[in-house]
């Protein structure tokens, strides 16, 4: 229980009085509710406080008659739970939120005055809400989806919101557009499928016909979208926006989130099987992670650059179909965040949670990105529907942290009793109401701004095909694979030919090689003729931190080992190969055919972490299949242990066998390569347990 609540009314009261005087400050407000938290055996109470005497019947004329309309407790209890769901982000609606902090390293002070950028040192509480765009809270954590990476941090100055992306770009260049992006993604509005997944018409319909969503198309069909943890992704907070120091200069900056564990992807078919096994795949890693201490930590760095730089640039900064790439822009590390206790309950914070990008503090500016100009007025308004109040910034996990205080009054859902007869500024009457702060306050850039007002496009942004095609041509070979195979299956969903041949179309601008590789894929009888282009693809530099295999970490922390038994198994072998593998930062699990575990060779009973059928191997990073003879019999008939081996190695994941083990394998019909290692050796497996065994995959698919 929080310490809130087991204050009792005299502790709360005196504290308030302790806040800081004169300003109205919301902070104590939140203090004046005594409700009971769960875990004490205090009696039930309506929300009146009127304690109940009976929570399992409701009031009746008789033991066998109706119910009374007089029952005020059932109909408070139900009218509450009639009222429980507000609507759901219209994006981003299923996420994982946990609380954190981040932590300066490294000053900004020449360029900001931004206290969270310029103190080395110094926490700031932090709330991370990082989710899945397209599908409703209610879909799965797996789809080929872009991640939503929204941090809000509790500044001593302020809340700041830096609400980002898992990729750098995004599809369009004007706000103008959003609302017809996202309803060419959602559900078909006729028929109400698919649920979070772009592969239909009308998704592609509109893409064909943005030549400027090219570069994130790239994107979004790489595996960068099928992220294996959360914990395992980049954060980009995509736009350009302004640093203000002391004297008023300003600098551009982007910012990036990079973390610890290093970047890690699954591959399409996995992902695809893990949706059915564990649809909360992602959330439930995550929570994992934080109840076993092991807490997700990224490096925050930045892009600093002046305008007479960006002029240089072989692109517009402010076009958000375009990023700066590292090797011509080097990130500069700043700090880190760590994110370290899971919300206590779900709706109130991860739910409610209210993001917007326009909550900045001084130091920190916008850039006159289109895009992010619109996304300064949607968000507000978006969480006044969702919310239903103009007071939602007093929920507890929007409310700064900071005192703050205004004249700002009334509303729905007002939580602050706020004192005094003054709710106007200037006024003579109260010394300690709050006032405005020169010296203090948020000042904007001093840029100026002229030329001719029009619904315009600059024409510095016309050039869609250069950076998707510098993103393909920096993949790996098995990366470009990827990309064009998933091509291939989401152009293979759309029903119209004409949209497939479009698509095409552009992948001729982007990669002529990609292009007959996807109309192959597709069966396309001749290639179709490329748009007109403003600008044809320019060849760029090559930027190989795009990629995601050469940001891999070779290491097994944070990920996960499964070791399947059966009885008969030996274990000695067993805790050999999991001592190995805890100690090289793995967590593992036994699977067995039972929960409550398998009889070993020496007559002992291990315990199972996982039941077999509801276990599978994509569940796991790597595999051991640890078996007696009769246990590999038995395990031959049990189509649950042939999918576990075959996806294991049909998802390049190393397998450590004994001789049941490879006799298993060998039912399963599962090739060998230097993945299948002998679980004697730990040390191999280890090895190879750290990496995909990219060279497998030609054996076990056809990739476009
Ligand atoms: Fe959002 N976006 N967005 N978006 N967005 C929302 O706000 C919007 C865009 C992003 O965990 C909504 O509170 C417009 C880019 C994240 O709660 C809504 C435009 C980027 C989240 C909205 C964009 C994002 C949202 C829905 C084009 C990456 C989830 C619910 C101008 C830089 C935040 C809500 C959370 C959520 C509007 C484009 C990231 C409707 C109009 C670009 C991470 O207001």
């Amino acid at each position: 229980m929080s310490k809130e609540m087991t204050m009792d009314y005299s502790e709360k009261n005196n504290r308030k009085k302790g806040s800081a005087p004169g300003t109205d400050s919301l902070l104590a407000a939140g203090g004046e509710l005594h409700q009971i938290a769960g875990g004490e055996h205090s009696s039930l109470t309506t929300n009146q406080g009127v304690a109940l005497s009976d929570n399992q019947n409701s009031l009746r004329a008789n033991p066998r008659g109706p119910t009374l309309l007089e029952d005020f407790i059932l109909r408070e209890k139900i009218t509450h739970f009639d009222h429980e769901r507000i609507p759901e982000r219209i994006v981003h609606a299923r996420a994982t939120g946990v609380h954190g902090f981040f932590e300066l390293t490294a000053s900004l002070k020449q360029y900001t005055t931004a206290r969270i950028l310029t103190e080395v040192g110094e926490k700031t509480p932090l709330f991370t809400r990082i989710s899945t765009v397209a599908g409703g809270a209610g879909s799965v954590d797996t789809p080929r989806d872009v991640r939503g990476f929204a941090v809000k941090f509790y500044t001593k100055e302020g809340n700041w919101d830096l609400v980002g992306n898992n990729v750098p770009v995004f599809f369009i260049q004007d706000a103008i557009k959003f609302p017809d992006l996202i309803h060419a993604v959602k559900m078909e509005p006729d028929r109400g499928f698919p649920q979070a997944a772009s592969a239909h018409d009308t998704f592609w319909d509109y893409i064909s016909l943005t030549p400027e969503s090219m570069h994130m198309v790239m994107w979004i069909m790489s595996d960068r979208t099928l992220p294996r943890s959360l914990r395992m992704i980049e954060g980009f907070g995509v736009h350009s926006f302004r640093l203000i120091n002391d004297a008023g200069e300003s600098t551009f900056v982007k910012f990036h989130w990079r973390p610890k564990l290093g970047l890690q992807s699954t591959i399409w078919d996995e992902t695809v099987k893990i949706a059915g096994a564990d649809p909360d795949f992602h959330r439930r890693d995550m929570f994992e992670a934080i109840a076993a201490g092991s807490f997700p930590e990224w490096e925050f760095a930045v892009q600093l650059f002046t305008q007479e730089e960006a002029d240089t640039f072989p692109f517009d900064h402010l076009d958000p179909t375009k990023l700066i790439p590292e090797e011509l822009v080097p990130l500069k590390v700043i700090g880190r965040m760590v994110l370290d206790r899971w919300p206590d309950n779900f709706f109130a914070e991860t739910e409610q949670v209210a993001y917007c990008p326009g909550n900045i503090v001084p130091g920190i500016d916008f850039s006159n990105d289109p895009l992010l100009q619109g996304r300064l007025f949607s968000y507000i308004d978006t969480q006044l529907s969702r919310l239903g109040s103009p007071n939602f910034h007093q929920i507890p996990i929007n409310a700064p942290k900071c005192p703050f205080g205004n004249h700002q009054r009334d509303g729905h859902m007002q939580m602050a009793p706020q004192a005094g007869r003054v709710a106007y500024e200037p006024n003579s009457l109260t010394a300690s109401s709050p006032r405005e702060n020169p010296a203090k306050g948020f000042h904007s850039a001093g840029v100026n701004e002229n030329g001719v007002k029009g619904r315009v496009r600059a024409e510095s942004f016309a050039d869609h095909y250069s950076q998707a095609r510098q993103f393909y041509l920096s993949q790996t070979a098995y990366e470009q694979a990827h990309i064009a195979s998933a091509l291939v299956f989401e152009l293979s969903k759309v029903e119209h030919l004409h949209v497939r041949e479009a698509m095409v179309g552009h992948l001729r601008h982007i990669d002529e090689d990609l292009a007959k590789r996807v109309a192959a894929g597709l069966a396309l009888d001749k290639m179709p003729v490329a748009p007109p282009a403003a600008v044809p693809a320019r060849e760029m530099k090559l930027s190989p931190a795009l990629q995601i295999i050469g940001k891999m970490k070779n290491t097994l922390m944070g990920r996960a080992i499964g070791i399947l038994i059966a009885d008969g198994s030996d274990g000695a072998v067993i805790t050999t190969l999991k001592k190995a593998a805890i100690d090289a930062g793995a967590a593992v699990k036994i699977v067995a055919p039972k929960v409550g575990g398998a009889k070993l060779a020496d007559g002992s009973m291990l315990a199972a972490d996982g039941q077999l059928a509801g276990t599978p191997s994509v569940m796991f990073d790597a595999v051991a299949v640890i078996l007696s003879d009769e246990g590999a019999q038995a395990l031959s008939k049990e189509s649950a242990a042939i999918d576990f081996v075959r996806d294991a190695f049909g998802h390049l994941k190393a397998i450590a066998v004994d001789k049941g083990g490879r006799a298993l394998l060998k039912t399963a019909n599962v090739g060998h390569d230097a993945g299948v290692v002998d679980a004697g050796d730990k040390n191999a497996f280890i090895t190879a347990a750290k990496t995909r065994q990219w060279d497998r995959e030609k054996s076990v698919r056809t990739l476009a």
